[in-house]
């Protein structure tokens, strides 16, 4: 039986699963669920009831980074997951602080006594040191890091687009250009109808129709 795979497209966690599970090839049944109306099933899976969750036979994986991880175990043929620790360091950056300030600069209403501008000043300064790391990827070839943080850098990004164009950070820019406009990323948004008890297994990633 293949495991099940919970998602939501636009979940920045729930994306860098999906571009795990693309790059290693290992296939899941992918069930997209919507946040607000979330299914019994996925309830019942799902300890924090957060996605993405990966439902395996023996246990469930419901960290985004240990199903990127798990993935990779099966089948690593980029070997994105033979990484630097310098690697591991700055994933915890980007779900650390980077993360609290991205929510804070991005959701500023939900959080009315603090400053937003603190905050993107916070986030700014995360993203700098990626533009100075950066000549093509995070390191001198493509990793695991540049997929868990690709999302992120893309949510903040689209917070204010011209903004955010606009900062002198020309590496990071092309970074995440060549993310957005890459066919993985292409493939990782692929939309998909909410899942409901009884549909058909909806096989992820799209087995290649040549192979
Ligand atoms: N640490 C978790 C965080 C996942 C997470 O917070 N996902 C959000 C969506 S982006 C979620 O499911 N929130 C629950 C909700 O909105 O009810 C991971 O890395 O997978």
């Amino acid at each position: 039986m293949m495991p099940t795979f919970y998602s939501f497209r636009r979940c920045p966690y729930a994306m860098r699963a999906r571009l795990a599970l693309l790059a290693s090839g290992v296939q899941v049944e992918l069930r997209e669920i919507v946040l607000r109306d979330k299914p019994q099933a996925f309830l019942e899976a799902s300890p924090s009831g957060t996605v993405p969750c990966l439902v395996l036979p023996d246990h469930v994986i419901d960290e985004s980074l240990d199903i990127m991880i798990w993935a990779f175990l099966r089948s690593d043929p980029q070997r994105l997951h033979a990484m630097p620790d310098a690697g591991w360091d700055l994933i915890a950056r980007c779900d650390g602080p980077f993360k609290h300030a991205l929510d804070r600069t991005k959701y500023a209403t939900r959080y009315p006594d603090q400053d937003p501008d603190r905050h993107r000043a916070d986030a700014c300064r995360f993203l700098s040191d990626l533009d100075a790391r950066i000549d093509t990827h995070l390191f001198d070839r493509p990793l695991l890091a540049d997929l868990a943080i690709a999302p992120f850098v893309r949510q903040f990004a689209f917070i204010d687009k011209p903004w955010f164009d606009a900062q002198p950070w020309p590496d990071l820019h092309g970074w995440l250009d060549r993310f957005l406009s890459s066919d993985a990323f292409g493939l990782a948004m692929m939309k998909y109808p909410a899942w409901v008890p009884g549909d058909a297994p909806t096989q992820f990633p799209v087995k290649d129709p040549r192979s």
